[in-house]
């Protein structure tokens, strides 16, 4: 698609939701999967261009969205809180629809702009990783009595690590970009821990770990906290809501922000896990989740933190072997950069496990 073409088509989707084009919307934002505007009338907008490879059914993504908001929005009305800002707004199109397909086959969506906050893509202290912990803590707790079978799987075996671990040997077997010899050490780091992959489906089956609605991608970015006061005011990007693990979504906050390293750092000598980050991250994890965790998952949240890293890892090296069709990148090889530092980062964990049971220990 040409610039103008993918210009005509927002200008597309701008005409269903505004009735006319706004002259401001550019892009925003450093998500890695959907194309996110800024748009600018009397009010602010979040536009967005669904992912329609990652995410095949979007209305039934939409329906997930609608439900969950609806649910927290119930939550916070009954907690006497002010619901503005509590959650996701879904904008309707002007004929009244949740979202919109345009003339190629595109979906969009529009929310309210939550206004008067920050995302952020590093962490900049203990207590704002503390904050962001107690409020993807919440969040679990808020769907808590979510009627789970009304979720649709937006992504079929999205935190099933073994599948992805198989996924990856199909990558390796496939080579269909010639990959496969320059990352031959990645690949036998990953071979090395099939075992451990299969750890939290075995707990499991096993019924020692129970399956939770949870948000399934915990990024620092996927939280908005105010401008002012630095409270957590709105967890977004709830595309991935399903079915899962706790230990999960604590491990995916570990991954990303108690990283000493941005995730496409490529001199691997300044990538570790910061401790004092991981227990920031607890304690607001632990206080959000309001003592329901049951003991196997206290067990497990280092393991999870294990886990989200070497998944994430693999899920990175398997789409530098297909090509680079599913995470966007923004220079060559920037999915192997990624692969290489969540490994180092994995590394450094399996280090510094007993380090990481012993302040989950001290903590519960
Ligand atoms: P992706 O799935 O690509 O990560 P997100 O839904 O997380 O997309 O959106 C990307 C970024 O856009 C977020 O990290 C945040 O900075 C911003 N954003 C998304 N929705 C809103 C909103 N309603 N209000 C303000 N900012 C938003
Ligand atoms: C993607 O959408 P975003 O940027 O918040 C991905 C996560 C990965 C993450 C790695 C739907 O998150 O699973 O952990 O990139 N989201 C999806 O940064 O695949
Ligand atoms: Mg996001």
């Amino acid at each position: 698609m040409t610039r103008e073409q993918a210009c005509a088509k927002i200008n597309e989707a701008l005409q269903a939701y505004f009735g006319y084009i706004p002259e401001q919307c550019a892009p925003y934002g450093s998500g890695h999967i959907n194309d996110t505007f800024l748009v600018v009338t009397d009010k602010r907008y979040i536009l967005q261009r669904m992912n329609t490879t990652v995410f095949p059914h979007p209305e039934e993504m939409m329906e997930n969205i609608h439900g969950v908001t609806g649910h927290i929005r119930q939550k916070a009305v009954k907690r006497g809180e002010d619901t503005s800002r509590v959650t996701l707004t879904v904008v309707p199109t002007k004929d009244g629809a949740c979202c919109f397909e345009d003339s190629i086959g595109s979906w969009w969506r529009v929310y309210e702009f939550v206004e008067g906050t920050v995302a952020r893509d590093v962490v900049e202290s203990a207590e704002d990783f503390t904050i962001c912990a107690e409020a993807f803590g919440k969040f679990q707790q808020d769907l808590a009595d979510y009627p789970a079978e009304k979720l649709h799987e937006t992504i079929v075996n999205f935190h099933n690590t073994p599948w992805r671990f198989e996924n990856l040997k199909k990558a390796v077997e496939k080579d269909v970009c010639g990959r496969r010899a320059e990352v031959e050490q990645e690949i036998s780091f990953a071979m090395e821990r099939e075992g451990f992959a299969r750890m939290l489906e075995e707990a499991h089956a096993a019924g020692s770990l129970p399956l939770r609605v949870t948000h399934n991608d915990t990024k620092l970015n996927n939280i908005l906290f105010d401008a002012t006061t630095g409270a957590a005011v709105c967890v977004i990007d709830l595309d991935t809501v399903m079915p899962g693990y706790s230990v999960n979504d604590f491990g995916d906050s570990i991954r990303f922000g108690a990283n000493t390293a941005v995730e496409d750092e490529t001199d691997l000598s300044k990538v570790s896990l910061d401790l004092a980050l991981f227990e920031a991250y607890a304690k607001g994890f632990l206080k959000g989740c309001g003592g329901r965790l049951t003991d196997t998952e206290l067990e497990l949240l280092p393991v999870g933190a294990m886990m989200m890293t070497f998944e994430c890892g693999m899920r990175f090296l398997t789409d530098y072997l297909e090509g680079d069709t599913y995470f966007k990148i923004h220079r060559p090889k920037h999915n192997l950069d990624r692969c290489r530092n969540q490994f180092a980062l994995v590394a450094d964990m399996e280090r510094k496990l007993p380090e990481m049971q012993a302040i989950i220990q001290k903590l519960k």
